[in-house]
């Protein structure tokens, strides 16, 4: 099915360039400092880099062709970018060289870039992916979104609970180059000029794209007052601020509704005037752009690019088949609050210019389908945005193989039978170049001993590795390498945050955003059970370390009371000598791309525990099966499709299915009381919550608040599969122990990692929807 996805790479000689880069950095450095390499400063060194490789990236043919895809998002979650655009240049090995020659180490220059935080979790880290794939795959295709200047917030703890604080990242030189593209955006009473700047994406020895972000020119950081708050009402003022700002009440809600708007005018704006610029026809714009829109966020380019088309002259009925044929539709979810529904009084406010063409496409909709369900405006008086991409767009894909069969089959089974045609699948990836070329270059350099450089731009060549599963020495070094990377970890997280790990211990790790669906707190009720066990003196034959990394929105009460526990386990049991020589809880700081970076390549176990149905696809699955980790995991998003490369012996899946799951939901017929009431163990770990104990080290407030959330609602489910939890993590750690059986295990994985390629995904989405 997909075999050909690599026809399209172009072919360039890696690492010809060095002598003259390297010369090139000598030059740089001479210029900005006056100064050898050897005499610099990390800092000269990073932005001396940082102008070099801009200035490459700007040679670079950028991708060419008569249809340009345009993947508008409000997420980019880049991370930072030196070293990878370092390797895809092909010079990383080369200027890694030059500078060690002169006493200076990349990791530690890396180090003083600021990780850009333009996203929240999955659903930007893929936008990042998927262009690096685009650019390296050669399509003609760009990123359209907004530059926010804190992007998400920094997280950090005082007194075992969450604080957020601004993130700045953008500094006087950083990727970002200021355009001459500006735009007049008209709201509902003023008007606010839009300002473009580019960050060059460059793919795998090979071409560029870019990534579009819009701003404001007017916006005002000093609004910014206590943590992250800040004034809603100056929307000139405020608009780029912050990614997402606190939705909890209106005001919130009503900037994202300006956000979102600012950025689809933009993005539609851009497109127009590059479609004629490049000789294009309005009446035929489906021919020369495709407008990818992911997930709801930027729905409203549906009504702007329609009314735009107005504006230079096309009819109604002309303009809305237009923008029928340009756009098409990814849904990343199916949890209902995070499906967007506008009441219509927000966009009268902010947008009144959309409602005509709102209200004409609904009413088209109602007087063909006599199906309340599938309208654009219910009776409530709300947009439902999925629906609006539904009925005027031409492709609706999920985002993993069971996720697409939901939606079909239930979530949006009344639009599945309007419009089967449109519905499609397209299995998530990563771009191994970030994931294992520059997070485990040893790794990458062991892999390529054995079958050869080929994969790192076919990563289904993978699969060679299979022929090594029964060579103990492959297997031994396998060890070897994860071992080192623990031990990185450990340094890394005693320098960066005073953590102290053992790097003897398994370490099994779960990161995320945080998220009642995840069940963070099913892992931390095992944290609690292991601890009453070892209590009661069954060790565990080996250290168990039991890591996490999330961050909760802001305003999302559970979510911050289940990082208040996971904070609270870890310094209770750190201080009881019992139990700390066996279990450690560690929760690290502000989680982001940075950190995933280090720890997924020093995982032994990963967790992927969601409630079954409502983890779409899930992409750090994909991450860690890649380094070699193994996964505890449920029959939920792209799990499902890693049990049937890998076979029942290299993961480990327990838990209801979906189908159970959603039948629950169907009958509402779940109790977690009487799970409480039945069952001992999940008793006493509930108990814990709001022991003396916990009280001591934590807030009474939170942690009853949980224990009562678990005891009487747990609407995720948490407690019918804990059992199999536990039992499966018994299971899981004991195997760890026949360390052959194990290092297999890490084989396997990595040599089934090759489908969960971005490049894969791509290729599947040009074939079926983009034609570029
Ligand atoms: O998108 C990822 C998936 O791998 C994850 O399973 C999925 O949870 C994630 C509202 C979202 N879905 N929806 C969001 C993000 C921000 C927001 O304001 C929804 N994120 C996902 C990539 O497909």
């Amino acid at each position: 099915m997909h075999k050909h996805w690599l026809g399209n790479i172009m072919k360039t000689a890696p690492g010809a360039r060095n002598m003259e880069e390297n010369m090139k950095l000598q030059e740089i450095v001479a210029n900005r400092c006056g100064k050898e390499i050897s005499q610099c400063t990390n800092e000269e060194l990073y932005y001396a880099l940082l102008e070099m490789t801009k200035g490459m990236a700007e040679e670079k043919v950028s991708n060419q062709g008569k249809r340009k895809l345009y993947y508008i998002s409000a997420e980019f979650l880049i991370g930072k970018l030196l070293s990878n655009n370092l390797i895809n240049l092909g010079i990383y090995e080369d200027v890694k060289k030059l500078l060690a020659d002169n006493g200076k180490s990349l990791a530690e220059i890396e180090e003083v870039e600021p990780e850009p935080s333009l996203g929240n979790g999955g659903l930007g880290r893929l936008a990042a992916c998927f262009l690096d794939s685009i650019a390296s795959l050669g399509l003609n295709g760009d990123g359209v979104g907004l530059n926010y200047h804190y992007g998400l917030f920094k997280q950090v703890f005082k007194n075992n609970l969450q604080n957020e604080t601004p993130n700045p990242w953008i500094e006087k030189e950083s990727w970002l180059t200021k355009t001459d593209v500006t735009y007049p955006i008209q709201f509902g009473g003023f008007t606010l000029q839009s300002r473009l700047y580019d960050i060059d994406v460059i793919g795998y020895e090979n071409r560029t794209t870019k990534l579009h972000l819009f701003d404001v020119e007017t916006v005002d950081e000093s609004l910014v007052g206590e943590g992250i708050d800040f004034d809603k009402e100056d929307i000139a003022k405020n608009l780029t601020l912050f990614l997402y700002p606190d939705d909890s009440d209106d005001k919130g809600r009503i900037l994202r509704v300006y956000q979102q708007y600012f950025m689809v005018s933009n993005a539609a704006r851009l497109i127009i005037d590059e479609t004629l610029a490049r000789g294009g026809d309005l009446h035929k714009l489906n021919e020369y752009a495709v407008i990818q829109i992911n997930d709801t966020h930027p729905s409203m380019v549906i009504p702007e690019m329609i009314r735009l088309l107005m504006e230079r002259g096309i009819l109604m009925d002309e303009a809305i088949d237009i923008v029928s044929k340009t756009c098409a539709y990814t849904n990343h979810t199916i949890l209902a609050e995070a499906l967007e529904k506008w009441p219509i009084h927000f966009l009268e406010k902010a947008v009144p210019q959309l409602l005509p063409i709102i209200y004409e496409l609904n009413s088209r909709v109602t007087k063909k389908y006599d199906d309340r369900s599938v309208a654009i405006i219910d009776d409530e008086k709300r947009v439902h945005m999925a629906h609006m991409d539904i009925h005027y767009g031409y492709s609706v894909n999920g985002v993993a193989y069971l996720h697409t069969e939901i939606l079909k089959n239930t979530e949006l089974n009344n639009f599945y039978r309007i419009y089967p045609e449109k519905f499609n699948n397209k299995t998530n990836g990563i771009t191994f170049r970030r994931w294992l070329l520059h997070c485990d270059p040893e790794m990458t350099e062991f892999i390529t001993s054995l079958i050869g450089p080929g994969f790192k731009k076919n990563a289904e060549e993978l699969e060679k590795l299979g022929a090594y599963v029964n060579d103990e020495e492959v297997l031994k070094k396998l060890l070897a390498v994860k071992g080192t990377r623990k031990t990185e970890l450990k340094n890394y997280l005693v320098k960066t945050q005073g953590i102290e790990l053992d790097d003897n211990s398994i370490y099994d790790i779960q990161i995320k955003r945080l998220h009642e669906y995840k069940r963070q707190q099913m892992n931390a009720l095992y944290v609690i059970h292991k601890y009453f066990e070892i209590k009661a003196g069954k060790k565990p034959a080996r250290p168990i370390t039991v890591i996490f990394g999330a961050k909760a929105a802001p305003a999302y009460i559970i979510a911050k009371d289940i990082i208040h526990l996971i904070l609270c386990l870890q310094e209770l049991i750190a201080n009881d000598p019992e139990v700390a020589p066996y279990l450690k809880v560690v929760m690290v700081e502000n989680y982001n791309v940075t950190l995933a970076e280090k720890l997924i390549p020093a995982a032994d176990i990963h967790e992927q525990i969601s409630l079954a149905s409502k983890e779409a696809s899930g992409t750090s699955n994909m991450k860690f099966m890649l380094n070699g980790a193994v996964a505890i995991g449920t029959m939920d998003g792209a799990n499902v499709e890693m049990h049937q490369f890998v076979g029942d012996d290299n993961i480990y899946i327990f838990g209801e299915s979906s189908e159970e799951v959603i039948k629950h939901y169907e009958k509402a017929d779940y109790v977690s009381r009487s799970y409480y009431e039945n069952d001992a163990n999940i008793k006493r770990a509930i108990d814990f919550i709001v022991s003396d104990q916990m009280k001591a080290v934590g807030c009474a407030e939170n942690l009853e608040r949980l224990y009562n959330e678990l005891l009487n609602k747990d609407w995720f489910m948490t407690l019918p599969d804990f059992e199999e939890y536990v039992a499966t993590k018994e299971r899981i750690y004991a195997d760890y122990e026949d360390r052959m059986a194990w290092a297999k295990k890490m084989l396997v994985n990595i040599s089934k990692a090759g489908f969960f390629s971005s490049d894969r995904t791509i290729a599947q989405y040009n074939e079926d929807i983009w034609h570029l």
